[in-house]
């Protein structure tokens, strides 16, 4: 597990991001082997479209609040693909390994971040800047922010070179982020499983029988995770090893620094 901590260079820590990095998500958790646990409500049917022109799936579950569109057609998708495999430059030596109780791992997927200049966070313990916004981030975020009126200070870009690379069950904490702030996740290359579980529904003995929500996440999707989804709901992108191609994840995040 690693942990974002984020502050405004040179103060104080802002929060933590939690991270779950190396276990293997829930290949099992497909949806209809859980018939009998209680169905998350999907209001595919009365999809909105709205003034830009999109059309939103609406998903809502119990303190699950998502919206998904296509947010970019193939082709400007394929060329935003083609500038994020040449531009980003992902983290290298230290950062690319994470402790769990006390095992060192390879975290198994690439990881960068980029944002506003005087951010500052810490990652696996060490106090790290943002890149600045490369130009195509710059695009992307400005669009997802035309799409939904909200605005963004910090990306993390997630690469997985296949269906091997994953990330595990974690929650993004709340106290990392400005209050009620949603989550922008902007997807392109491979289209993979996502899948949501919530607190209550873990574990060998959980509390609760909850189904887990699955989605896929396509080529130029944007999925928000609109509050409160994050305080009671895990994701995870699981291993999927028929998958060969590489997909690049991008979360956009409004970071609140705390001051000295
Ligand atoms: O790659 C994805 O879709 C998920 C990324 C993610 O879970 C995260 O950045 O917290």
């Amino acid at each position: 597990m690693d942990r974002f901590l984020v502050k405004r260079a040179p103060g104080g820590l802002l929060g933590k991001r939690q991270q779950e990095q190396t276990g293997e998500g829930p290949e099992e958790l497909g949806g209809d082997k859980e018939s009998s646990r209680k169905r998350p409500r999907r209001e595919t049917s009365g999809n909105g479209v709205d003034l830009a022109g999109l059309s939103w799936q609406h998903i809502r579950a119990e303190g699950l609040d998502c919206d998904y569109t296509v947010l970019f057609g193939k082709a400007e998708a394929d060329g935003i693909f083609q500038e994020l495999e040449k531009e980003v430059e992902y983290f290298t030596g230290a950062l690319t390994r994470v402790q769990v109780f006390g095992k060192w791992h390879s975290v198994p997927r690439k990881q960068a971040t980029y944002g506003d200049t005087g951010l500052t966070y810490t990652f696996s313990g060490l106090t790290l800047s943002p890149k600045p916004w490369l130009p195509v981030l710059e695009r992307i975020r400005d669009r997802v922010s035309l799409a939904t009126g909200k605005t963004f200070n910090f990306v993390l870009v997630n690469r997985y070179k296949d269906g091997r690379d994953h990330i595990g069950e974690h929650r993004d904490d709340e106290r990392e982020l400005a209050p009620g702030s949603p989550i922008a996740s902007v997807s392109f290359g491979a289209c993979r499983d996502f899948f949501f579980r919530h607190k209550d529904s873990r574990g060998k003995h959980p509390s609760r029988r909850m189904e887990a929500v699955k989605l896929q996440l396509a080529h130029g999707s944007l999925l928000m995770m609109n509050h409160p989804t994050n305080t009671h709901w895990y994701h995870s992108l699981p291993v999927r090893k028929k998958i060969l191609s590489p997909r690049v994840n991008l979360t956009f995040r409004k970071i609140v620094p705390i001051k000295k």
